[in-house]
């Protein structure tokens, strides 16, 4: 028997709540111990061997600095001691619990070391990400996957209303347009809300801009000085002014606010000496979510329709309310205000939300031929999935589809493996929350794509079938033959735990 030690690591749940587990898959030589201990909270929860005299051993608990938890180590069998590995761990890891996950390989020399706790405050809220080492050298120069931490969602909207004040507007649904208005406004707060009103027909009147509103004692009084325009309806040479002077610091625009433009308009743009083409590109580029809100009977002709197609943002059956009468516009309010805060990464009833602030990408970690994966459980929704990090190029997400609404809160990428089967890769991802059962999929690339190839569900709830993962190559001979499949929470009336040998679906 050799003495080397091959081990798979199990996890501790998404919070680090649940007692540690140990080992899953293991061939100890117990004549010779070596028996490695360092008083670092954690120590022991992962062990990689990275040469035949050394392993490396996470202690994802320990507090190295204030604000930074975990460490990593480095232990040699002949001496039987261990000396911490010098990893610049960035300030802005608060808390990642480094070490959580750990893998390596020899030849060549890798290492991948994740702390998947990374607490990154966004205002009020606090969003659970991921960072990873990757070693290639013995030098601990490593690199960092993913290199920066996703950007805090944005908070705050600056949301401009665009009417049409042109002379098909009757006087009754002029003043109906202006109390959709009020219920808008009305509904968000300051200062993270800011509103900006601008009129056009063929002239075009600034009634408040966002500086405006935000000196306002009584920011709804300011609608009600506004007084139809009449005339033709310029719509694109609006739209222009919109982005070229409203969205504008110097009219009390924000640099980090999600900018949104809401056009609500009864009829064909008339006498425009500028086009859609002219104007949406910009809109485009200055990243601004357009609403187009059509009302009356003229939106029942096909180029109309086209029109607000041409306006809104895709996809535009999202972005557009097509109404006959202004009455729908209370109705519709509710499911813009929802429309506005799903972009600001906060779940709402109607529609998935949360994307990747949630994903803590290195849950799990495996090295396949192709480059370092760094499972994602929390992504979105706790769908999960993994980010297959190839070198120089950017990652690719590795998922079961996102529309598939079965996926959410399966935790796909809560354990990782790679399989080898004549040389081509095939990677293992256990969801242990799938349909509260639990299930592992073995994905391969095809042309390019990864894509799902096989999957086994377990059969007991709560009993965390695909936790944990090992693949076996039995007859040493390069390939993968089995695939153990831990379920550590799997009972029945004396025992507790179980593990299925499955072997792997041959093409
Ligand atoms: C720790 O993090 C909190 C919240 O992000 C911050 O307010 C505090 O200053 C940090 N402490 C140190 C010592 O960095
Ligand atoms: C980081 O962890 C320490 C120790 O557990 C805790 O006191 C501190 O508040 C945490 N910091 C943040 C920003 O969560
Ligand atoms: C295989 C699969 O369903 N992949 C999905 C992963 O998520 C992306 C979005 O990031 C979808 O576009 C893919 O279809």
């Amino acid at each position: 028997m050799s003495d080397h030690l091959a081990m798979a690591t199990s996890r501790t749940s998404l919070l680090l709540l649940t007692a540690l587990v140990s080992s899953v898959c293991f061939n100890l030589d117990t004549d010779k111990l070596t028996i490695f201990s360092m008083d670092k909270a954690g120590f022991g929860h992962s062990v990689a061997q990275y040469t035949d005299s050394w392993v490396v051993v996470g202690a994802p608990q320990e507090t190295t600095a204030p604000n930074q938890t975990g460490g990593l180590y480095r232990c040699d069998y002949s001496t039987g001691t261990c000396e911490p590995i010098p990893l610049q761990v960035p300030r802005e890891a608060v808390n990642m619990s480094l070490g959580l996950s750990l893998t390596a390989a020899t030849r060549p020399f890798q290492l991948l070391a994740c702390g998947p706790t990374v607490h990154q405050a966004c205002q009020e809220n606090v969003y659970l990400s991921g960072l990873c080492f990757f070693l290639t050298s013995h030098s601990w120069q490593a690199q960092r996957l993913p290199s920066a931490l996703q950007e805090c969602p944005r908070q705050e909207q600056d949301i401009l209303f665009l009417i049409d004040g042109s002379g098909s507007i009757s006087y009754n649904n002029f003043a109906k347009m202006l109390s959709f208005i009020k219920a808008v406004m009305s509904q968000f707060q300051r200062p993270s809300a800011q509103f900006s009103l601008m009129q056009f027909s063929n002239k075009f009147l600034v009634h408040f801009t966002f500086k405006e509103f935000m000196d306002s004692s009584d920011p709804l009084g300011l609608l009600d000085s506004v007084h139809q325009l009449k005339g033709n309806t310029h719509t694109a040479s609006a739209i222009s002014l919109a982005i070229n002077q409203l969205f504008s610091a110097s009219r009390g625009a924000r640099k980090d606010a999600s900018k949104i433009l809401i056009i609500i308009t009864d009829g064909q743009k008339t006498g425009d000496r500028l086009s859609y083409q002219d104007v949406i590109p910009m809109a485009e580029a200055a990243g601004i979510l357009r609403y187009a809100v059509g009302v009356g009977s003229a939106f029942q002709n096909r180029d109309s329709w086209k029109e607000l197609n041409d306006i809104a943002s895709r996809p535009s059956h999202e972005y557009i309310f097509k109404v006959e009468n202004f009455d729908v516009l209370r109705d519709i309010q509710n499911q813009l205000k929802e429309k506005i805060f799903a972009i600001e990464g906060t779940q709402t009833s109607r529609s998935s939300s949360f994307e990747l602030e949630m994903s803590q990408e290195g849950f799990s970690a495996v090295l396949i031929p192709d480059g370092p994966v760094l499972g994602a459980v929390g992504s979105f929704d706790w769908s999960g999935g993994a980010f297959l990090y190839p070198p120089n190029t950017s990652p690719t997400f590795i998922n079961m589809s996102q529309e598939n609404e079965d996926m959410r809160d399966s935790y796909l990428g809560y354990s990782t493996e790679l399989a080898l089967w004549k040389g081509v890769q095939s990677l293992v991802l256990g969801a242990p929350r799938h349909q509260h059962t639990g299930k592992v999929v073995i994905f391969i690339q095809e042309s390019r794509q990864w894509r799902p190839k096989a999957e086994v569900t377990g059969t007991q709830i709560g009993s965390y079938f695909g936790a944990s993962l090992c693949s076996v190559d039995v007859d040493r001979d390069g390939s993968s033959d089995l695939v153990l499949i831990g379920a550590p929470h799997y009972y029945d009336s004396t025992r507790g735990g179980q593990v299925s040998v499955c072997p792997l679906p041959r093409r």
